[in-house]
C-alpha cells in the first residue's frame, strides 16, 4: 500500500472531522516518528502535547505491559489495588486532597463544571438553577455540548445548538472584565487556560493569573485551571499556574498525564469541593482503570525524574531566541512559554502556514497549522539541545525557500 492508499481508505470509511497533514506514521520513539515508507520525522506536534515524555517511553510502556498482563479494568463497581496508589501519588504530586479520574480532557472539564456548580449550590449557597461559570473568549476546553456552549469559535459551536446555559463569556487577559463579571453573586467559578492553546498559544500578561485568582478569592468564586494542555511540564514548569505560584481550586489535567499512551484525565480539588459529589452522582466506566493508574504514575515519574519541565524551560528559550533571529517576511511573530510555542506566519505569494507545514514535512519535521496563519511548535519535552538546533535549522532553511 502506498501512503495515498492509506489516506484514501481513511477518508472513505472515516468521518471527515479532521484534515490531517498527508503523512502516514507507523512507528515512534522519543521525538521521532517514522512513516510507512521508513522516512523519519521530528514530531513537533507531540499528539497535541500529550507526548511530553516522547513516543513509546520505555518506562511507561513497561508499566502498561506489566499491568496489561494482570488486570485492565474492574470499573468502579469494585476496588482495584492500584487505583489508590495512583490517587495518593497524584494528590501528593500536585498538592490536593483528592483526585477524580476520567479519560479524556473534555470529560475532565465536564467534571470540573459539575463540581463547580455543585459547590456553588451546596457550599456557596447559590439559589437552585442560578449558578454561573465565567469563561474566556477564544477558549478551547473540548468538544462536548456543554463545552462548546462556552466557545466563541463558530467552527466549534455552529449548528450544534441548542446550547447549555449558565456561562458568562469575558475577554481573556482582561482582569477588569472578571472584576465586572464577579459583581454577580451567582457566579460559582471562573474557568481558564493559563495559556490559550487552540487560540494560537496566547500567553497572558504577567500578573493576570494572580489578579484573577485574587478576585476569585475576594468573591468566594472557584478558580478553575484547565491545564490539560499546559500542565505536566509543557510550559517549563510542572503547571503553567506555577509561574505565578497559583494553586487552583480545581485543577484539570489530561494529555501528558499518560505520556500519550492512553486517554487518562483527572480533576484535582480539596475535600470541600470534591466531597460535594456522592456515590452514583458522577463517574465513567473506564475512569481510573488499572492500566490508566499504572501508566499515569509512570508518566509522572518520568516527567519528575528526567526533569522534563526544566528541559522544556531551557529548550523553549533556545527555540524562541533562535526563531526570533530568523529574518524572513513570513515569520511575523514568535511566542510561547517552555515548549508550547507558536510562530505567526505572514502569507507570502499565496503561500500559507499549511504550505510551510507541507514543506517542513518534506524536510523531516512535522507540525500542524492552527487558524490558517499560525504554526504550533510543541515537540516532546525530552528533546535535547542538539535535536532542537537541528530542528531550528530545518525550520529556518524551509522558510527561506519561500
Ligand atoms: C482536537 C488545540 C491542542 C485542550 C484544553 C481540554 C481539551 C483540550 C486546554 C480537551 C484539547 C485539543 C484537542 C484536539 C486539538 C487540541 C488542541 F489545537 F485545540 F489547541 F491540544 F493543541 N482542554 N485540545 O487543549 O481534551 O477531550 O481532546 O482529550 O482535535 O480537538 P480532549
Amino acid at each position: 500500500m502506498t501512503p495515498e492508499d492509506y489516506i484514501t481508505r481513511e477518508g472513505k470509511y472515516g468521518a471527515h472531522n479532521y484534515h490531517p497533514l498527508p503523512v502516514v506514521l507507523e512507528r515512534g520513539e522519543g521525538i521521532y516518528v517514522w512513516d510507512v515508507e521508513g522516512k523519519r520525522y521530528m514530531d513537533f506536534l507531540s499528539g497535541y502535547s500529550a507526548l511530553g515524555q516522547g513516543h513509546c517511553h520505555p518506562k511507561i510502556i513497561r508499566a502498561l505491559k506489566e499491568q496489561a498482563d494482570k488486570l485492565t479494568l474492574v470499573s468502579r463497581a469494585f476496588h482495584a489495588d492500584v487505583l489508590g496508589e495512583y490517587m495518593e501519588f497524584a494528590c501528593r504530586f500536585f498538592g490536593y486532597d483528592k483526585l477524580l479520574p476520567m479519560n479524556t480532557g473534555a470529560e475532565a472539564v465536564e467534571t470540573a463544571l459539575k463540581l463547580c456548580r455543585r459547590w456553588g449550590y451546596r457550599v456557596k449557597g447559590i439559589a437552585p438553577e442560578k449558578a454561573k461559570i465565567v469563561v474566556c473568549s477564544e477558549n478551547f476546553h473540548g468538544r462536548t455540548i456543554a463545552i462548546i456552549s462556552m466557545s466563541t469559535d463558530p467552527s466549534s459551536y455552529a449548528d450544534f445548538g441548542p446550547y447549555t446555559p449558565g456561562f458568562v463569556k469575558i475577554r481573556y487577559n482582561h482582569a477588569e472584565d472578571l472584576e465586572e463579571a464577579l459583581r454577580d453573586p451567582d457566579v460559582a467559578g471562573f474557568l481558564l487556560e493559563p495559556i490559550q492553546g487552540e487560540a494560537g498559544v496566547v500567553v497572558p500578561d504577567d500578573g493576570y493569573l494572580t489578579r484573577c485568582y485574587n478576585l476569585c478569592k475576594e468573591k468566594n468564586v472557584l478558580f478553575i485551571a484547565d491545564e490539560v494542555q499546559t500542565g505536566i511540564g509543557r510550559t517549563g514548569k510542572l503547571l503553567a499556574c506555577d509561574y505565578e505560584n497559583i494553586h487552583p481550586d480545581i485543577l484539570i489535567l489530561g494529555k501528558a498525564l499518560s505520556g500519550g499512551v492512553l486517554p487518562v484525565s483527572a480533576v484535582l480539588a480539596n475535600d470541600e469541593i470534591m466531597l460535594t459529589i456522592a456515590p452514583g452522582e458522577h463517574g465513567s466506566t473506564y475512569g481510573g482503570n488499572p492500566l490508566a493508574a499504572k501508566v499515569a504514575i509512570a508518566a509522572l515519574e518520568v516527567m519528575r525524574d528526567e526533569h522534563l519541565a526544566e528541559n522544556a524551560f531551557a529548550m523553549g528559550q533556545l527555540f524562541r531566541e533562535e526563531m526570533r533571529k530568523v529574518d524572513h517576511p513570513m515569520v511575523e511573530l514568535v511566542r510561547g512559554k517552555g515548549l508550547l510555542n507558536a510562530v505567526v506566519i505572514h502569507p507570502k505569494g499565496g503561500k500559507t502556514a499549511w504550505d510551510v507545514c507541507l514543506a517542513l514535512k518534506e524536510n523531516g519535521l512535522i507540525a500542524k497549522p492552527t487558524h490558517e496563519h499560525i504554526i504550533r511548535f510543541t515537540p516532546p519535552l525530552v528533546i535535547n539541545r542538539e535535536q532542537m538546533l537541528e530542528a531550528i535549522d530545518i525550520i529556518r532553511k524551509t522558510i527561506s525557500t519561500f
